[in-house]
């Protein structure tokens, strides 16, 4: 059995692209849970959109049994024979580095007494170090600093374990170096876990009592709780409370983490696994709730997560389907995607559907691509926006708006500051303070959220080679000038374009908007007319000549095969169009006209 003094709870946490998954495949490589010949590179990366883009999108535990010395891990367990090896379990919990999945941080940091913060050598410390590294330390946790990447030419050890050292108010020698693609030194870091990061905590005696911190929907068995056992213990066929709900289930299956599910008899306090829960409403689920045993005695919760803010906000609706597939699709993938919120919503245009809100666009992307792949929905999706609110203007009839505010923090080598900050002028961003860290500079800003939203992050890269990055948090709603901006397509007001603009840019706005429509728009067998307009005054104007006859004619007559061919293209062009009143517009419109 399980002894809790050799159990180790911990997550890898950095910046994006910093190698935490590659250093999860040595130590999965290690310890033996996977062999050589089957790993993959980024192993735990097992989504499919993950392995295409390269990135990690959802938090991953994996148990890993690593077998060691005492003498190995020096002073640890003076007390033990050091000739007998021990066996150690260590659940890890990979976690993704791009700030639109932080929440799948904060729910794993819950769950664990340690954090590995990985710093690329050659990037140094960037803004997700700062901001992971920030919840880890409001939990409380054992942090490991070691830099990644020392294989590289352009590492830069010395200087990075200088703003470490830093930041953390350590002493150097206390940051480990390795590399996760050589494998050089991550052995030592796994000792290292074992000796620096506290054993699990949690009385076994006690109540059981555990912390959801994620969960599945599994079409055969239901609801699947990933869980970070507090207290007490759980085994199969127990009878299971949920603590917001007051809802009773039954444990079909309790286990862990081996890469899939592996069964075992119980779960024991200071251990991370999983419970089958077999429920299937799934409104009874909530990530961040605890699980008891039914007990006539009220029992505290632990606490649990805050919700997140949803930054950026856009409509979901089904083309030419049933929009209750679309709330039950929602609701399976909410399981497993927490900080996903929705509310139903109709549309003049498109009908019934949800308006959605998101940490930011990225992770707008990756739902709308997990619902098209995962639930098989074809999907239209309105403008994304910020959230504005009206003013209150005691019943006269000014029309104004408050915008969603945020504290923006940029981190960028010295030599950039100068283009950062002409970039962040740019945007209405109000400078605040600069600090040091080592050779970079952090600058504060408060900034409009609209601003930064959609591509001032690509911007910011380019002005600084790639090394600048940001972090932001909301702050609050401040009044703007401010004005909604009308969109008419063949004389018909389209509520999906329309947006709000700073009023400075109103003309500009105007006429980037009726431009872009008229790229994106193809042409019909009639002229259209685009007009953007505030207030009923028509600011921009631009006209989609028809379609040319022989255009069409082309489409007739001609050699068979190649009939037959365009007759295809068309059919498949064809489900991807939505009519819009008179026009027909593609479905992925409102998603382009984003690129500016
Ligand atoms: N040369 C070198 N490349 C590395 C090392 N560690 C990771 N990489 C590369 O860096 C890139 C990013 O690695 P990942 O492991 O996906 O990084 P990550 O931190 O998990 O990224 P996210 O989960 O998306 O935040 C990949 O191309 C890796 O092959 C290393 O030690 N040396
Ligand atoms: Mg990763």
């Amino acid at each position: 059995m399980l002894d809790q003094s050799h159990i180790r709870n911990f997550v890898i946490i950095a910046h994006i692209d910093h190698g935490k998954s590659t250093l999860a495949d040595r130590m999965l490589e290690i310890t033996g849970t996977v062999s050589h010949e089957k790993l993959k590179p980024q192993m735990l990366d097992t989504m499919e959109l993950e392995r295409e883009r390269g990135i990690t999108i959802k938090l991953q535990p994996v148990t890993m049994l690593y077998k060691v010395n005492s003498n190995q891990l020096s002073v640890i367990s003076m007390d033990t024979d050091n000739r007998l090896p021990i066996t150690y379990t260590l659940n890890l919990i990979d976690t993704p580095g791009h700030v639109d999945f932080s929440y799948e941080v904060s729910r794993s940091l819950a769950a664990v007494e340690g954090a590995v913060l990985l710093v690329d050598a050659t990037k140094g410390i960037q803004a997700q170090t700062l901001a992971n590294l920030h919840i880890a330390q409001e939990h409380h946790l054992k942090i490991i600093p070691a830099i990644n990447k020392i294989d590289l030419p352009g590492a830069r050890i010395e200087e990075t374990k200088g703003e470490i050292a830093k930041l953390l108010n350590i002493d150097e020698n206390q940051i480990l170096l390795v590399s996760a693609k050589t494998g050089g030194g991550v052995e030592n870091l796994l000792n290292e876990v074992i000796r620096r990061i506290p054993s699990s905590k949690g009385d076994r005696a006690d109540d059981f009592k555990a912390l959801i911190f994620d969960s599945v929907y599994d079409e055969f068995r239901g609801a699947i709780a990933y869980v970070r056992v507090f207290d007490g213990e759980v085994k199969k066929g127990d009878k299971i409370k949920f603590l917001a709900t007051d809802n009773i289930e039954t444990a079909t299956e309790v286990g862990s983490f081996r890469l899939k599910y592996e069964p075992s008899e119980f779960l024991k306090a200071g251990e991370i696994g999983y419970i089958v829960t077999g429920e299937r409403e799934l409104a009874k689920i909530k990530v961040g709730d605890t699980i008891t045993h039914e007990s006539p005695v009220p029992v505290s919760p632990i606490s649990g997560f805050k919700i997140p803010k949803s930054f950026v906000f856009a409509s979901f609706y089904v083309q030419g389907g049933d929009p209750s597939l679309l709330r039950k699709s929602l609701e399976k993938l909410s399981l497993n995607d927490s900080s996903l919120n929705f509310t139903p919503e109709s549309s003049k245009s498109f009908g019934q559907g949800f308006r959605c809100g998101f940490l930011g666009l990225l992770h707008l992307e990756i739902v709308k691509e997990r619902l098209e792949r995962e639930y098989g929905l074809n999907l239209i999706v309105t403008q994304p926006q910020v959230e504005y609110r009206k003013t209150d203007d005691g019943g006269r009839k000014t029309e104004g708006y408050e915008e969603p505010w945020v504290k923006l923090e940029i981190i960028t080598p010295q030599e950039y500051v100068g283009p950062v900050m002409e970039l962040a002028q740019a945007r209405r961003a109000i400078y605040k303070d600069t600090k040091y860290l080592g050779d970079r500079t952090i600058l504060e800003y408060e900034a409009p959220l609209s601003e930064i939203i959609v591509d001032f992050y690509d911007k910011l890269k380019s002005v600084s080679s790639g090394y600048a990055s940001q972090n932001y948090e909301f702050i609050g709603y401040r009044p703007g000038d401010l004005a909604k901006l009308d969109v008419l397509i063949a004389g018909d007001k389209v509520e999906e374009f329309s947006r709000i603009v700073p009023r400075e840019r109103q003309m500009i706005e105007a006429k980037n908007l009726v431009n872009k429509l008229k790229e994106l728009i193809p042409r019909q067998m009639f002229e259209v007319t685009l007009q953007a307009a505030v207030g009923g005054k028509i600011l921009a104007r631009e006209d989609i000549p028809a379609m040319r006859k022989d255009v069409i004619a082309k489409l007739y007559g001609g050699d068979r095969t190649r009939k037959d061919k365009l007759l295809k293209k068309q059919a498949i062009g064809k489900k991807k169009m939505k009519q819009l009143g008179k026009v027909t517009i593609p479905d992925d419109v409102f998603l382009k006209m984003l690129q500016r």
